[in-house]
């Protein structure tokens, strides 16, 4: 059965650049809309010749916007800043995937329907371990709050594994999934992950990062989620820059649908 829809994180948190939101929320969507396309038609398939595979297509009205340069919304200055301060303190983490490796290559090396990132006569070539990765097929599921810094580290080890997940905000006072977590794990503390695929559910931050890592990883954990206290000091201080944004609930609307959100934690 789909998950419940989830609220927008506060951000995906809004900004773009959060990762939490990672959100997640609508990767796992699709993630599940497409497995359940990908099952075959087994009736179908003993009388007729295969469907050819569905196209995506923009939705009805869609007009391709004309490109911009980046800008940042009048007003939301301050806010960006702030969320910035966190890329120093916890040394970008959450930026690459496991891994990365770029380096720079004659644009022939670069197949020619493949994008690049191009640095004078050259070409980026970026490669990674993930394409050797065991992926989820079912969406994870994480219970948290843009303004816990145990909940970051695991956003960060998210955008680490490029995983899809579902994101269930729990903000102080939320009336919506906080109450989830207290009937499923026995109490009211986040992060807590469930995994569809395995039955495993934890609390925990670091026990969540090492069963990603060992699940859908090479086992190995970025050294600055693997420094303990430091860890929990660096991650707490980037919140900082946020002034208690998504801790607090504030009355909103479920949307009928989860919301789906592309970024990585910074
Ligand atoms: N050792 C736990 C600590 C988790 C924790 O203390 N989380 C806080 C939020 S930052 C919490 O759940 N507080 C109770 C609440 O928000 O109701 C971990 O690493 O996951």
């Amino acid at each position: 059965m789909a998950p419940p829809a989830a609220p927008t994180a506060p951000h995906h948190r809004t900004p773009l650049f959060l990762p939490r939101r990672a959100a997640a929320t609508a990767r796992a969507a699709r993630a599940a809309s497409l497995a359940v396309r990908a099952q075959p038609n087994t009736a179908a398939a003993s009388t007729s010749a295969p469907e050819p595979p569905e196209k995506f297509k923009p939705p009805p009205g869609f007009k391709v916007p004309e490109p911009k340069r980046f800008e940042i919304k009048s007003g939301q200055q301050s806010s960006v800043l702030g969320a910035l301060l966190a890329i120093p303190l916890r040394l970008g983490t959450g930026v690459f995937v496991l891994g990365y490796s770029p380096s720079l290559v004659s644009p022939s090396e670069i197949p020619s329907d493949q994008y690049a990132l191009e640095f004078g006569a050259w070409k980026v070539k970026e490669e990674s371990k993930i394409g050797q990765c065991k992926r989820p097929e079912k969406p994870i599921e994480i219970y948290e709050f843009e303004g816990c810094p145990f909940c970051r580290k695991v956003r960060e080890m998210v955008s680490v594994l490029d995983l899809d997940v579902l994101f269930y905000p729990c903000p102080r006072k939320g009336p919506t999934f906080r109450p989830k977590v207290l009937e499923m794990g026995g109490k009211k503390q986040f992060p807590y992950m469930v995994d569809p695929n395995t039955g495993v559910a934890m609390y925990e931050s670091d026990d969540i990062i090492k069963y990603l890592a060992d699940t859908y990883g090479d086992g190995s954990v970025p050294i600055m989620l693997s420094l303990g206290l430091l860890t929990a000091i660096t991650a707490g201080l980037a919140t900082l820059g946020r002034i208690g944004k998504g801790n607090s609930y504030t009355a909103s609307r479920i949307p009928p649908q989860p919301i789906e959100i592309w970024a990585f934690e910074v």
